[in-house]
């Protein structure tokens, strides 16, 4: 099956063997129109809205390159709350924002789905369920989700790198659902993946233990930029990827946003490991998914 394929909703659920064969090769599948532009429209006014209605006068910033956001609380109590983090650059050194938030904003995270009315029915819809199941995640939990912005001109760098890094468990089901609801291509930000990648194991892991984000590299090897794939995508497609396929995006050098919405799931059946950084109170426990 060629690399370039991509799938209908409709055609992966009338030819689910083909998404499977694609999906163990590559470790990735790319279905369009799974959301109607609407549907992407409402995300993008709830994400602006929520960015909106934060009132905070200073932030501490977000750093993609140096990966230290992982050390402070505002990223920690994301686990079960919605955060907002911000692009470095935007920020001054009191932490004062440089322009309009919106323009200063890189992500709202990790609690959308189970805490936004309007992200929640968008997380937990049946088309994703259907996808999963697919790809034989059968009781697959929702642990995480982001809303990423990538401003024109603004939107940083995500590193190379493997979620199962950040979610793991026993076996491993860390999968991720990225929706584009805005088109993306090379200019704007769009994801790269490295196509097989997932059958390699885990290079890198970052845990939560006493009370300090610990990072490992259990490889030390880097990701072969020359494998590189760019998956271009139209608004209102999925891409469904594997937690050991890695992938990376570019800064956006253009004057188009590249917003996406990405969810992580693992399987309810498998061990959720106790370093994972992500952890939720009792009072706000994993909701299993319908
Ligand atoms: O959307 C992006 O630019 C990167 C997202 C990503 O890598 C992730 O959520 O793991």
């Amino acid at each position: 099956m060629k690399l370039e394929s991509t799938f209908t909703y409709n055609q992966v659920l009338e030819e689910p063997e083909n998404a499977l064969k694609y999906y163990k090769a590559y470790g990735f599948l790319v279905v369009e129109n799974v959301f109607s532009l609407i549907q992407c429209q409402e995300m993008k006014k709830r994400a602006e809205l929520l960015v909106e209605e934060d009132k905070s006068l200073k932030t501490i910033g977000f750093s993609l390159k140096k990966n230290n956001h992982h050390s402070d609380n505002n990223f920690l109590s994301s686990a079960y709350k919605i955060n907002y983090f911000y692009e470095d650059e935007m920020i001054d050194k009191n932490g004062n924002f440089m322009d309009k938030k919106i323009n200063c904003i890189s992500k709202l995270g990790h609690c959308l789905h189970d805490l936004d009315k309007v992200f929640n029915q968008f997380s937990y819809n049946k088309k994703f369920k259907n996808l999963l199941n697919i790809i034989n995640l059968k009781n697959p939990i929702l642990s995480q989700s982001s809303y990423i912005f990538k401003q024109p001109f603004i939107g940083g760098e995500y590193l190379w790198h493997q979620d199962s890094t950040y979610l793991l468990t026993k076996p491993l089901s860390c999968t991720a659902i990225w929706t584009a609801i805005d088109d993306s291509n090379e200019n704007n930000g769009c994801l790269y993946v490295i196509p097989g990648s997932h059958n390699e194991n885990i290079r890198k892991r970052v845990k939560y233990v006493n009370n300090e984000i610990i990072r490992e590299t259990l490889i030390k090897k880097d990701w072969d930029e020359s494998k590189k794939h760019p998956l271009c995508t139209k608004k209102g497609s999925i891409i469904l990827f594997h937690g050991s396929l890695a992938h990376k995006s570019s800064k956006n050098t253009s004057n188009m946003s590249r917003n996406a919405y990405v969810l992580h799931f693992f399987n309810k059946n498998a061990e959720y490991s106790k370093d994972n950084w992500l952890q939720r109170p009792n009072n706000l426990p994993f909701i299993s998914y319908r």
